[in-house]
């Protein structure tokens, strides 16, 4: 439980030049040797010192002898004082146990590895960190008849036949495979198993012709066409917007179905979970489609931005992850919408990032002090570092920022670098200096920004104040560098009369537009800076903007904004007037056939509880729930009509993953989840006819959770529908216990305590377990944060059975509790209960790093 610190960091003392492995796969005694080639790094005289947590070390080799060696607090040390010389190891680990699922595990039939961060130690003694690369070439001995495909990074270069030498006779089959890029451990990859094979090919921009293989479990070949078509547009992609081509000639994607996160861009062969690989019709959303296509064109393009070059340290890991999320985000924009996408994004930021910053695990997007480096792939990491990259583009321009990129990868490629490396390219390719830029990889904590404005006969000044959430011995916050992209739009008719960006880096600062007329100022267009706005407008004004502002997402903005005034606002006295208003807005969209279907979707949609509950300094769920209720009951009642009429008009939507249909699927659920809160018998039979009718599962799932809200008994008679109609199909499986987990009434608990035992459900897949208990936890705040503190007991009960079984997965799902001190007095005390009795057992790092900083 000891932390490591950026200040720290130090090259390490051996390079490896040269990495052989090889593997004889077996379920609880996989044999691992390893013949690596040792330089030492500089004229010290230090022993070697490998990371190393594998089950048993059999012996270790030293130019062929046999020599002395220690092991203790996870380090394999050996006395030696060569300049170069050839290590051997051998080892024994134990995949079918593994149900952490890092390192070599052996689950559903298949043996696959995950290696990063640091968990090729766990695999075999070595020196386990991202400045340490290596050329790799991996030999594996298994059962051929078992497993038919044996895989690992780059090409295969030989394989043959081999009696085992015990009295079995069994033939075992061996493959070689060599990767000539220089990878770091944490990229190395290994599966065996027996898989159907989609083939492509996808001819490069020099003309090159790439092998693209993706392995899917007997029987799924159907559902892999969508994942092979988004990869073969993130290859071309790449290669438009940035210039970038592949460097192998086979790109290879397994789908797996134990996985703790999306997927993993190991060098030539990538590992998906298979949520983000397998989609039909049948039974894959709009939603799952659009997550395959990102994550799919996510690990591609880390094989420039992580891989080709990667990072110098952990402390670092945004500059691969803030970057590829970015990219990602481009190419998402680029295949769909824009605005959709910047919506969503800003969505995640505003729920789940403003909540970690403001927690007790708010660490900068380039952390200085880690205990667990698995809880550091984190919203803020990911997708605050994206939006980090997202301001350099903004600032630079499309073409500074891709002479940014070009002078990057000229200076870095093939390199282990830093984030500072990174923001350098950006400055020295477009002759800027960015030096006071570089506090946002320094600074914890989401910036406020309050506005305030003043209107005179010429002008329009507008002040802007920034400051940081300040925590104990944090240095002086620094001014920050934001990026604010405003609109002038005229009261009198909405004409737009200016757009344009300012630089906003002092503390406080005054910004001057000349006007002759009345306007209404419209701020942060696109979300162009991760901030939380303080800045009071009336709802006249807020209404101006949903009608007249050019971007879009503010128009959404303004649309979340008049909800929030509703139920940020106090007394009932004067909110009675202006709920009329909010509904009067609210049909103006919905009978407004200007406004194309995705953003009439999206300025409809009902904020979520968490972006609400985001909102307030001190959170009470009860007052939160209340009135958001009673607004769309007051809503229901006065808009029933006209909404049942425009869902009447959606039927007959075009199946298929096609914008347009997507856009309308979308708007139907909006709609339906409004009429879901009526008691109006139509509304079952329309549940039911929407359920029925359906031939895609986007409407299906749609119907689910509009049942939920309408009534238990008619959700429960969907789902055993669906139960006999898509059986032993685990991810539709996934969809029906998400919605099961979040019915807002305390029949809950029984219903999950059912689902969790049917055959389907095991607490050792991650899928499983976040789409039943994850849903519970993240998605129904009504029993969740019941008064009664039953829901934050389950959790805790949740996550000490769960710590002993996968710790990673254990501590992602603690983070609602981490927020305890964001609560009202009474459950405040509630939830720091439960961590203060997770405190007292005997934790894994992951969980304990959480709970300990929670309580401080
Ligand atoms: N770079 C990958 C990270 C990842 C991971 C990290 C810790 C433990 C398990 C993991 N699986 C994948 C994913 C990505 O960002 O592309
Ligand atoms: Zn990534």
């Amino acid at each position: 439980t000891e932390a490591k610190y950026l200040k720290d960091y130090q090259t390490p003392d051996f390079f490896i030049p040269e990495t052989e492995l090889f593997f004889n796969l077996d379920d609880e005694h996989t044999l691992v040797r390893s013949k690596l080639q040792m330089k030492r790094n500089g004229e010290h005289t230090r022993g070697l010192v490998l990371d190393c947590q594998v089950k048993q070390v059999l012996r270790v080799l030293i130019n062929g002898n046999q020599t002395d060696f220690n092991v203790e607090q996870e380090q394999l040390k050996i006395d030696v004082d060569l300049a170069e010389f050839e290590l051997e190891i051998e080892v024994t680990v134990d995949p079918i146990n593994n149900t952490a699922l890092e390192g070599l595990y052996k689950s559903a039939g298949v043996f696959c590895t995950q290696c990063e961060a640091e968990s090729f130690r766990r695999i075999t003694p070595y020196l386990d960190r991202p400045d340490v690369l290596s050329v790799f070439t991996v030999t594996i001995f298994a059962d051929a008849e078992l497993y038919p495909h044996m895989l690992s990074n780059g090409n295969l270069i030989d394989s043959g036949l081999v009696t085992e030498d015990d009295d079995s006779n069994k033939q075992l089959r061996w493959v070689k495979w060599r990767d000539p890029h220089p990878k770091p451990s944490y990229l190395f990859a290994l599966v065996a198993g027996d898989f159907d094979l989609l083939t492509d090919t996808f001819v490069t921009q020099s003309g090159r012709t790439v092998d693209l293989e993706l392995f899917v479990d007997k029987g799924n070949l159907h559902l892999g066409h969508h994942a092979m078509a988004s990869l073969v547009k993130s290859m071309a992609w790449d290669e438009q917007r940035y210039g970038l081509e592949y460097d192998l000639d086979k790109y290879m994607v397994v789908a797996v179905d134990f996985f703790n996160m999306g997927a993993m861009e190991n060098k030539g062969l990538n590992v998906f979970n298979s949520k983000y690989v397998l989609a039909d019709l049948n039974t894959a959303t709009d939603i799952d489609y659009h997550g395959i296509e990102a994550v799919i064109g996510h690990e591609y393009f880390h094989n420039w931005t992580g891989n080709r070059v990667t990072c110098r340290d952990w402390f670092q890991l945004s500059l691969k992850e803030g970057l590829t999320v970015f990219r990602d985000q481009q190419f998402s924009a680029d295949m769909g919408s824009e605005v959709i996408e910047r919506i969503s994004h800003a969505n995640v930021m505003r729920t789940m990032q403003f909540a970690e910053d403001s927690g007790p695990m708010a660490h900068p997007i380039r952390p200085e002090k880690v205990i667990e480096m698995n809880n550091f792939y984190t919203v803020t990491v990911y997708d605050k570092g994206a939006e980090v990259i997202r301001m350099m583009h903004s600032l630079l321009g499309e073409s500074g920022f891709r002479a940014g990129m070009d002078l990057y990868f000229k200076r870095h490629d093939g390199n282990a670098v830093t984030c500072d490396d990174f923001v350098s390219a950006m400055a020295d390719a477009n002759n800027k200096d960015l030096t006071q830029f570089q506090n946002w990889y320094s600074q914890a904590g989401t910036p406020s920004v309050v506005v305030s404005e003043k209107q005179t006969d010429t002008a329009l000044e507008l002040t802007l104040s920034q400051s940081l959430p300040t925590r104990p011995a944090a240095e002086q916050n620094k001014p920050l560098v934001i990026p604010v992209k405003y609109e002038l739009l005229a009261n009198s008719d909405g004409r737009s009369l200016e757009r344009g960006t300012v630089i906003f880096d002092k503390t406080e600062q005054m910004f001057t537009f000349n006007c002759s007329e009345p306007v209404t100022l419209v701020l942060f267009e696109n979300f162009s800076a991760p901030v939380k706005v303080q800045r009071t407008l009336t709802q006249e004004q807020l209404i101006h903007i949903v009608k007249y502002a050019s971007d879009a997402f503010c128009r959404w903005d303004s649309m979340q904004s008049l909800w929030l005034q509703q139920i940020n606002g106090a007394s009932d006295t004067i909110l009675d007037k202006s709920r009329q208003g909010l509904i009067e807005v609210i049909e103006y969209v919905l009978n407004n056939d200007d406004i194309e279907t995705s953003i009439k979707a999206e300025l409809l949609t009902i904020p979520s509880y968490t972006s609400i509950a985001e909102t307030f300094d001190v959170i009470n769920p009860s007052h939160i729930l209340k009135v958001k209720a009673e607004i769309t009951q007051q809503i229901i009642e006065s808009l029933f009509e006209t909404i049942n009429a425009l869902v009447q008009n959606l039927t007959n939507i075009e199946d298929g993953y096609i914008q347009s249909s997507v856009a309308q699927r979308r708007l139907k659920h909006i709609l339906l989840t409004y009429l879901s809160h009526s008691k109006n018998s139509d509304v079952e039979r329309l549940i039911r006819q929407v359920y029925l009718d359906s031939t895609n599962m986007t409407e299906k799932v749609s119907a689910l959770e509009s049942a939920r809200v309408y009534s238990v008994a008619l959700l429960d008679d969907l789902l055993k529908d669906m139960d006999t109609q898509f059986t032993d199909n685990v991810l539709v499986f996934d969809k029906m216990t998400s919605a099961v987990a979040r019915i807002p009434h305390a029949e809950v608990y029984g219903k999950m305590a059912l689902w969790a035992e049917h055959k389907l459900f095991s607490d050792k897949n991650p899928n499983r377990v976040r789409s039943l208990f994850g849903a519970f936890i993240m998605n129904n705040p009504e029993q969740f944060h019941d008064e009664s503190g039953k829901g934050y007991q389950f959790l805790a009960d949740f996550l000490k059975k769960m710590d002993k079984l996968n710790p990673q997965l254990a501590s992602r799902m603690i983070s609602p509790l981490l927020s305890w001190q964001r609560y009202e007095p009474a459950r405040k005390d509630l939830m720091k209960q439960q961590l203060t009795q997770l405190s007292k057992l005997e934790l894994s790092k992951d969980l304990y790093e959480k709970v300990s900083s929670a309580l401080g």
